[in-house]
C-alpha cells in the first residue's frame, strides 16, 4: 500500500466505537452545569454529529456531548448560500438540537473571507504583513452579525447564550439590540494581539465597544487577557479591575478558560492502535529505514509555521542525513482566499525540494498528507512518532500540541517541540516541552536534533507532567467551566449603565 495514498481506507477504519466511549466519558458534572442553564451555543460552523466523520477540531469533541446530553441548541451555518431570508434548518441531536442557517449570499464573502479572514485572522495572530491591504468589507461583517442575532432572538426564552470566535465579535450587541435580557458569554479561540497591532484593524474601537456587550468574555491565556486589558485601556480609555470592566452596557467579566483535550480519549485511541495496527501505520513504520519519525498535524494555515518548519527539517538532514522523517498532515483550510493557495503552493514547493535534496530512491523525508485521518489514526500517528512539531508562528491553544502528548506510551514517550508563541505554551514550560522560536530554523533544528536523542528517563519525566497538567482540566472541565460562569452572570445584578468615553 502506498503511504501516500490511503485516504480511502483511512476513513473506513474509523469505527463508531470512539462516540460510545466519548459519551460514557461525558463529565456529569457538566451535564449538571449545563442542565442548569438552557442554553444556546452560535458559532460560524456546526459540528456534524457524525461518528464516521473525522472531527476536526475540539469545539465538536467539546460541544457535541452538551447538546446530546443536556439539551442545548447549537446554531451556526448551514455552509449554504441564501437569499436573506431567514429559515433555520433544526435537527435533533439526542436531547439537543442543531439549527442551521443560510447566510445571505450577498455579504458572504465580504463577511468571511473578507473582514473575519483577511483582517480578523491575520491581525488577531500579531501578523501585519498577512492582512489584505485591499479588503475591508467591515459592513458586510457587520451584516452577517446581525442576520445571526435576528435568527438567533427566536431562542431568546432559552437562559444564556454563548457564542464562538472572531466571526461574532459584534454578535452580543446584536442580540442586547434586540433585547435579549439573558446572560451572554463570547470565547475567543484565537490570541488577542497588543494594542499597537489591534490599532491596524478598521473600527476596532466600535469592535471592542461592541464586545462589551458580552456579560462574560473568555480568552485562551492571560497573554490574551492582558493584552485585551491593555487593548482597553489604550483604545478605550477603560479600565478593568479584578477581571470586570464597566463599558456603556453593564459589566463585563474577563477571564481565561484554556481549552483542553480529552487525554483518556487519546491514550486509549493510542493503545488500541497498538493491539490492533493500523494499515496505514503498519506500511509508514517500514518505510523509515531506520530513521526516527517526527509528526506535524495542521490546517494548512501561514499562522502554523509549516514553512518554517520544513526549513528546519532540511537543516536537520544535512547535518545527520536519514535521521529523521517528517509525516506532515496539512489538511486544506479556506481555499477560496488567496494568502492560502498561495501558502498551499509554497509549502508543496518546499516539501518537494526537501525531498529532491535528501531523498533516495527508496526513502523520501517528507510524507506529506493532505487528506484528514479518522482521530483515532491520528493517535497511532502521534503514538509511533518521537517527535511532535507544533511550531505555530502565533495560536490561541494548539490542541495538536495536547492531543501528542496524551498519545504517548507512559514508558516510552515522545518529546514534543513546541512554539513558544501557542498558547499551550502557557501551559507547559521549558522543563517539559522544548521551546522553540517558530521563525527560526535552525532553533526547530537544534530542538528536533535534541528531542531525537533525548535520554528515555528525561522524556518520561517531562511527559509526566505534562499529562497531569492535562488531565487536571480537560476539554470537558472547560466547557463546565465557561458555562458555571455565565451562569453567575444570572445572578449578577446589570449595572446601570455608565456613558463610555465613546459616547
Ligand atoms: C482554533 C485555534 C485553538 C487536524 N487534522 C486532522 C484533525 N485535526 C484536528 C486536530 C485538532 C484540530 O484539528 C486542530 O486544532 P488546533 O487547536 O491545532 O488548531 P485550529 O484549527 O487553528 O483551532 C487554536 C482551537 O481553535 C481550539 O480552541 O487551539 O489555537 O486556532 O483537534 O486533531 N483531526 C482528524 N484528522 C485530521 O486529519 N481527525
Amino acid at each position: 500500500m502506498d503511504v501516500n495514498n490511503t485516504s480511502r481506507a483511512r476513513a473506513a477504519g474509523y469505527s463508531r466505537t470512539s462516540l460510545a466511549t466519548q459519551q460514557a466519558d461525558f463529565n456529569q458534572h457538566l451535564l449538571e452545569a449545563a442542565q442548569q442553564l438552557n442554553l444556546v451555543v452560535i458559532s460560524n460552523r456546526v459540528s456534524a454529529f457524525d461518528p464516521l466523520q473525522p472531527k476536526t477540531g475540539g469545539l465538536a469533541a467539546a460541544l457535541e456531548p452538551v447538546v446530546e446530553h443536556s439539551g442545548a441548541v447549537w446554531m451556526g451555518s448551514s455552509g449554504k448560500l441564501g437569499d436573506g431570508s431567514q429559515t433555520l434548518g433544526i435537527a435533533e441531536h439526542g436531547q439537543g438540537r442543531v439549527a442551521k442557517l443560510d447566510l445571505p449570499r450577498k455579504h458572504y464573502s465580504g463577511y468571511y473571507d473578507g473582514f473575519a479572514n483577511s483582517i480578523l485572522w491575520p491581525a488577531l495572530h500579531s501578523l501585519p504583513d498577512r492582512m489584505a491591504a485591499s479588503t475591508n468589507h467591515y459592513e458586510s461583517y457587520q451584516e452577517i452579525n446581525k442576520f445571526v442575532a435576528d435568527a438567533a432572538f427566536q431562542f431568546r426564552d432559552r437562559d444564556a447564550i454563548w457564542v464562538h470566535d472572531y466571526h461574532f465579535l459584534p454578535l452580543g450587541a446584536g442580540l442586547q439590540k434586540l433585547g435579549v435580557d439573558k446572560p451572554i458569554g463570547f470565547f475567543l479561540h484565537t490570541p488577542w494581539p497588543e494594542p499597537k497591532m489591534m490599532e491596524q484593524v478598521p473600527n476596532h474601537r466600535e469592535l471592542m465597544q461592541s464586545m462589551l456587550a458580552y456579560d462574560l468574555l473568555g480568552f485562551q491565556t492571560n497573554w490574551d487577557l492582558k493584552n485585551f486589558r491593555d487593548c482597553l485601556r489604550n483604545h478605550l480609555g477603560l479600565e478593568f479591575e479584578h477581571g470586570v470592566v464597566i463599558g456603556a452596557s453593564g459589566h463585563t467579566r474577563c477571564q481565561t478558560f484554556p481549552i483542553g483535550i480529552d487525554p483518556k480519549q487519546f491514550a486509549r485511541n493510542a493503545s488500541e492502535s497498538l493491539a490492533k495496527p493500523d494499515p496505514y501505520v503498519s506500511v509508514l513504520l517500514k518505510k523509515l529505514g531506520g530513521a526516527k519519525l517526527a509528526i506535524g498535524v495542521d490546517r494548512l494555515d501561514y499562522t502554523k509555521g509549516i514553512d518554517q518548519r520544513i526549513k528546519a527539517l532540511d537543516q536537520v538532514l544535512a547535518a545527520e542525513p536519514r535521521s529523521i522523517v517528517l509525516l506532515q498532515v496539512a489538511t486544506s483550510s479556506r481555499p477560496e482566499i488567496d494568502a492560502y493557495r498561495t501558502y498551499k503552493r509554497d509549502v508543496a514547493g518546499l516539501v518537494d525540494r526537501v525531498n529532491d535534496n535528501h531523498g533516495l530512491e527508496e526513502w523520501r523525508p517528507i510524507i506529506y498528507e493532505n487528506s484528514p485521518f479518522s482521530q483515532a489514526q491520528l493517535a497511532g500517528l502521534y503514538r509511533a512518532a518521537r517527535i511532535g512539531l507544533v511550531t505555530p508562528l502565533r495560536d490561541g491553544m494548539n490542541l495538536v500540541a495536547k492531543e501528542y502528548v496524551a498519545a504517548q506510551d507512559p514508558n516510552d514517550p515522545g518529546v514534543l517541540v513546541l512554539s513558544k508563541f501557542a498558547g499551550a505554551a502557557e501551559i507547559f514550560d521549558q522543563n517539559e516541552a522544548l521551546l522553540v522560536d517558530p521563525a527560526h530554523p535552525d532553533e526547530i533544528a537544534a530542538a528536533i536534533s535534541e528531542a531525537a536523542n533525548m535520554p528515555r528517563k528525561e522524556r518520561v519525566q517531562r511527559w509526566r507532567a505534562m499529562m497531569d497538567k492535562l488531565e487536571e482540566y480537560t476539554i470537558h472541565d472547560w466547557s463546565a467551566h465557561f458555562i458555571q460562569e455565565l451562569h453567575k452572570s444570572r445572578v449578577t445584578v446589570r449595572a446601570v449603565p455608565t456613558s463610555s468615553l465613546l459616547d
